[in-house]
């Protein structure tokens, strides 16, 4: 059990004292070594001496996923390459990918914020983990790798995909945790149920689940297939990879490992920051992290954060689930829809299982939304006359709660594309036109 109380609970006011400590360092680490920090600082005229508490946060510029293209490979490493012990970088779909780089040190704080989650979820050295999660360039695989190996559990690093060798070997070796993303875990629930394997014989507990956005319909959904308590996990590589945040068994947000990653809310069109609990785009500053420390790094991610105490102890910041990143926010017709919203309506329902896709396009300078949603064996063996009943309720829910009105399209169990990492939620053909 990794629960460092030291930092976990600590008082407000001592943390804030700390945050400003290390920021201060970090960003005179940054200006003597990284050209690109140097230039953007002083043509703000900002020196490092400027920067003594962590309100002076504020006067400090952005960092976006851009600038880390534009130096790309390693231009906004803070040391020599001889210090750089593991390079990871992230798919991104357009563009080149980026890339982050970690010393020895990086790879010590890592581990610690992975085994502090874990132990979020009552990981201890008893359990067994199955790592489903990516191994390779994905920080997930070797993040939870390493987060549980210092936790003292028993990890099979199985990586994602080959189904039936996860099912096996849950079963075989008797694992109680398994960490992946909650659409594969979705996946292997369906799978459990295919394969015919006696539930009896498996001992999973818990599962410890992110890389991508779901909702509380998803996690009554995945809890019910492999019955489990179901934990979210947040990170990203820019910042280190997972184990930025995670839920504590009280599962009332997840709790931010703020004495490394410093948190802010901003309005994504102005870049105000906002107050707790409203609603924006959340910025993180690595402070601690020796190979590349970021300033303000802004994420996409849209959430809320809260700093009432929680029923656990730790005095660390929450964060909500993400509603998802803002530039996964759809525009249909002029309505702003994110693809978590159609899975909450579309999950709500008992006779739609966790697989769904949505398919805009435009015809006649109109957007148009499909959404096809698989639907229970025994609902789809139903009468024609029920289902049409069944598509016009998703078609109603959607329209009244999302103020949109799509084709609802109910395909048969299986017909949609199993994901064994991130899934991908939406085809938009507008794009492609
Ligand atoms: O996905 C790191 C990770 C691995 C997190 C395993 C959790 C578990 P990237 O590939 O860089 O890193 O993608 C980061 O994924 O900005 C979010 O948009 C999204 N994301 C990650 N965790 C969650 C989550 C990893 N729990 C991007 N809920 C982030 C919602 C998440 N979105």
């Amino acid at each position: 059990m990794i629960w460092n109380k030291q930092y976990e609970c600590m008082e407000r006011e001592e943390l804030l004292k700390l945050q400003g400590e290390r920021v201060k360092s970090m960003v005179k680490r940054v200006y003597d070594s990284v050209p690109f920090y140097r230039k953007k600082l002083e043509e703000m005229g900002i020196e490092p001496g400027d920067i003594n508490t962590i309100d002076d946060l504020q006067k400090l510029p952005f960092t976006t996923k851009q600038d880390l293209r534009d130096n790309y490979p390693f231009g906004l490493f803070t040391v020599p390459q001889s210090d750089i012990v593991r390079l990871h970088a992230s798919s991104g779909t357009t563009g080149k990918s980026t890339v982050v780089g970690y010393t020895h040190n990086d790879i010590q704080m890592w581990s610690e914020v992975v085994a502090r989650s874990l132990t979020m979820a009552g990981v201890t050295k008893s359990d067994i983990i199955q790592v489903a999660y990516g191994y390779g360039l994905f920080t997930g695989g070797l993040g939870l790798h390493y987060g549980a190996e210092k936790v003292g559990a028993s990890v099979i690093p199985i990586s994602g995909g080959n189904t039936k060798k996860q099912l096996q070997l849950m079963e075989d070796f008797g694992s109680t945790v398994i960490a992946c993303t909650p659409s594969y875990a979705a996946y292997l629930g369906e799978a459990l149920v295919e394969e015919k394997i006696d539930r009896n014989k498996i001992k999973l507990r818990a599962g410890v689940f992110g890389a991508e956005p779901w909702t509380e319909e998803m996690r009554s959904q995945i809890e019910h297939l492999l019955g489990i308590k179901a934990y979210d996990i947040y990170g990203l590589s820019e910042i280190i990879g997972p184990g930025v945040s995670m839920e504590c068994h009280c599962q009332n947000g997840m709790h931010i490992f703020e004495d490394h990653f410093i948190p802010e809310i901003i309005n994504p069109d102005t870049g105000v920051v906002l107050p707790y609990g409203e609603l924006g785009e959340l910025v993180f500053t690595p402070a601690t992290k020796e190979a590349m420390p970021l300033i303000r790094y802004r994420t996409r991610d849209l959430t809320r954060l809260h700093a009432e105490p929680c029923e656990c102890g730790r005095t660390l910041v929450r964060m909500e689930k993400c509603v998802g990143r803002s530039d996964d926010m759809l525009i249909i017709r002029g309505v702003n829809v994110f693809p978590s919203q159609v899975e909450s309506v579309l999950l709500e329902m008992s006779e739609t299982k966790p697989h769904y896709l949505l398919v805009v396009d435009r015809e006649n300078n109109l957007d148009i939304l499909e959404i096809q949603v698989e639907i229970e064996e025994q609902f789809f063996s139903d009468e024609i006359k029920e289902l049409e009943g069944l598509r016009k309720r998703i078609k109603a829910n959607i329209a009244s709660l999302l103020g949109i009105s799509a084709t609802i399209r109910l395909v048969e169990p299986g017909t949609i594309e199993r994901s064994m990492g991130k899934a991908q939620r939406v085809i938009d053909k507008r794009k492609l036109k």
